[in-house]
Formats: C-alpha cells, sequence, structure tokens
C-alpha cells in the first residue's frame, strides 16, 4: 500500500491531486491514519512490531508530499512566468491610426485666416427649420428657389407649425446671428449642410462656409477684397484669380458667383491664374452677394442704417481644389488608404 502511495504521490500532475492522495493516506480516515489506531489496541509486543512500519510509513509519506508539492509549486510559477513573459526585442504591431480629415483640416485653416480678418466662428443647427432656412432669406413658401435645394424634410412640425429639415445651406446662421446679437457682425459660419444630391462633386451631406458682415457703408469692393485676401492665404499663391459672376440668390442683391482659375496641365487641377487662359478653367467655389434689405428687415436690422455682404462656399470643393483630390464622394467613405495617398497619414 506505502508503494503504491507514493507511486500516485509522484504521478500527481496537480496540487488538488496531490491533496487527494494525501487525504487518502494522512486524513483522518487515511489508510495511514487508521493503521495508526490499530496500535492502540494492540498488546506491546504486536505493537512494538508493527509501529516502526507504520510511522515510517507516515514520514515517508508525508516527506513525499512536500517534496512534490515544492516541485508541483515551482513548476506551476514557471509556467505562469513563461505565460507572461514579454519578448522586448519583438518587433510592434502598428497599431492602425486616423489623422485629421482634408475637411477638418481646411475647417480649422480657414477659421485661423479670417481670424486674423476680424471674423468671428459662429454657428447654428443641422436641425432646422423652414423659416430660418427659408422664409427669412427671402424665400417664402412658394418661392421657386426652394424646390432647388433638394430639401430632406421631417415628418413633423414645430410648435410654430414650422417645416423641420435639414438646413440645405449656411445662411440660416445669418438670420441666427442678426437676430442674437444685431448689427454690425462679422462671423463666419462653418458647418455641415445636406441635400438629396449624388455624383462625383455633389454629395448629400457636405460643409460650407458662410460669411457675412454687417456695417455701416459696406459695399461689394469688400466682399470682394475679402475673398481674394482669403483665398491667397490660403492657397498660399498671390496669383489667384477669382471671377465674379453675376448670379441670383434670393437673400443678396446683387448677387455673385465666386469662381477661381486652376490649371489643367499635367491632368492635375492647380489653382493659380486667370480661368480664361489656355490650359486654365474655372471652378465654382460658392455664391455671395449684398445682403438682400429684405433679409436685414427679416432679421430686425435697419437697411437704411447698415449694409451687408455674405457669402457662402463649400468647404468640399476649396479641400478637393487644395489637396488635388478629383471625387468628392471619397471625402466620405473613411479610407485611410485614400487619406494616406494624399499625404493625411499620422
Ligand atoms: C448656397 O448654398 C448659398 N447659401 C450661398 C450663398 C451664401 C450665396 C450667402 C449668397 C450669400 P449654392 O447652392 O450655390 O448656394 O451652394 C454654394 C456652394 O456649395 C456651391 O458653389 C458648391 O461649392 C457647394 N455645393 C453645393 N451643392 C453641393 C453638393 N451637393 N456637394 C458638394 N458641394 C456642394
Amino acid at each position: 500500500q506505502k508503494q503504491a502511495a507514493l507511486a500516485a504521490i509522484a504521478d500527481a500532475a496537480s496540487l488538488d491531486a496531490l491533496e487527494e492522495q494525501r487525504l487518502a493516506a494522512l486524513g483522518k480516515k487515511g489508510w495511514v491514519s487508521l493503521a495508526l489506531k490499530t496500535l492502540g489496541q494492540m498488546n506491546p509486543e504486536e505493537r512494538t512490531a508493527a509501529a516502526p512500519a507504520i510511522q515510517s510509513a507516515r514520514a515517508e509519506i508525508a516527506d513525499a508530499i512536500e517534496t512534490k508539492k515544492a516541485a508541483l509549486e515551482t513548476a506551476a510559477l514557471e509556467a505562469q512566468l513563461a505565460r507572461e513573459t514579454i519578448d522586448l526585442t519583438l518587433p510592434t504591431q502598428a497599431a492602425p491610426r486616423g489623422s485629421v480629415h482634408p475637411v477638418s483640416q481646411v475647417m480649422d485653416e480657414l477659421a485661423e485666416i479670417f481670424a486674423d480678418l476680424g471674423f468671428a466662428v459662429a454657428t447654428g443647427p443641422e436641425i432646422d427649420d423652414d423659416w430660418h432656412n427659408f422664409t427669412a432669406l427671402n424665400m417664402d413658401e412658394t418661392h421657386p428657389a426652394r424646390a432647388m435645394h433638394d430639401t430632406f424634410y421631417f415628418p413633423d412640425q414645430t410648435s410654430e407649425g414650422r417645416e423641420i429639415l435639414l438646413r440645405t445651406h449656411t445662411s440660416p446662421v445669418q438670420i441666427r446671428s442678426m437676430l442674437a446679437q444685431g448689427a454690425p457682425i462679422r462671423l463666419i459660419a462653418p458647418g455641415r449642410v445636406y441635400r438629396s444630391d449624388s455624383d462625383a462633386t455633389h454629395t448629400p451631406m457636405f460643409h460650407q462656409v458662410e460669411g457675412l458682415v454687417v456695417d455701416k457703408d459696406i459695399h461689394l469692393g469688400h466682399l470682394k477684397w475679402t475673398l481674394e485676401t482669403f483665398f491667397k492665404a490660403f492657397f498660399e499663391r498671390e496669383d489667384i484669380v477669382l471671377r465674379l459672376r453675376p448670379s441670383y440668390f434670393p437673400f443678396t442683391e446683387p448677387s455673385v458667383e465666386v469662381d477661381v482659375g486652376y490649371s489643367t496641365e499635367g491632368g492635375r487641377r492647380v489653382v493659380g491664374g486667370h480661368g480664361d487662359a489656355p490650359g486654365h478653367a474655372w471652378m465654382e467655389l460658392g455664391g455671395s452677394g449684398m445682403v438682400n434689405c429684405r433679409v436685414l428687415e427679416f432679421a430686425g436690422i435697419d437697411p437704411d442704417e447698415y449694409q451687408g455682404f455674405a457669402f457662402g462656399l463649400g468647404i468640399d470643393r476649396i479641400a478637393m481644389l487644395k489637396y488635388g483630390m478629383n471625387d468628392l464622394r471619397a471625402f466620405f467613405d473613411g479610407d485611410p488608404r485614400w487619406l494616406a495617398h494624399y499625404g493625411f497619414s499620422p
């Protein structure tokens, strides 16, 4: 029995298995303990004859258990150390990292440039109502320009009975800012706008930056100087040529569309130069004009005392031109390879 017990102890694969063996031999009902008890019932001669074997068996088994226990504990510790070892010489796995998006980059840059020109940054809600988005901008319910905006409407109305919509341009921020702070005013309002529209140069969500200056004696020359100064700083080129093309917006009078000349040579669009020069073309960047008197009135500003100019530029278009990108839709795919291709990597 002793030999079998010693063999089982040596074979114990875990501390639990070893404990089982200890209980089987040395536990209260273990065979060694039971054998020791039988000694009490023996006469002295028998006891003297039997005791040494039992006691040495008990000592031997206790020893064997101690030895095995130490060995199992060491093995467990070594296994744990091996598991938790970090090999500092292994190359690390590059964790994928993002970068600033070109649109965010452009928004930051233009806010900085306009800050130097004394423009504050204003914001407005992306979910707005048709009064701010259209009516106060001189487009009443029946105005045909409303249809041109491919508006996303919500099924509900505001408590005043106004239609709720995703703003189709940043121009409602003009109204909100004028109502909130009155004249004079000098601000830009960059942000997201929405129209159900999609091709290589149109996406259902895109970005505009609104500009609004209201003060005394403001005229179209101030608008032209502001846009020219901005684009020269933004594209870091002195040879920027802007074309102000007569246009129509219900909220400006007169209205002009702003185009910038760029070179098409080498298959890549590079801003600069006159758009009518050989190898050049014009790209429309946005609309602008003198704030319509009716809009000033809607916003509670006296048009006899104050005049203003406003512009709304497509930020995505500006970013495409700056970084030589050609498909607007890629802006919204979130593909890090596309970003890296244009130099936007961490
Ligand atoms: C407007 O949205 C006017 N609110 C601009 C304005 C502001 C005029 C203040 C006068 C005074 P328009 O719909 O043309 O105008 O859009 C302005 C610019 O946004 C366009 O020139 C173009 O650069 C950009 N844009 C328009 N639709 C899209 C689209 N679906 N995807 C990307 N860019 C677009």
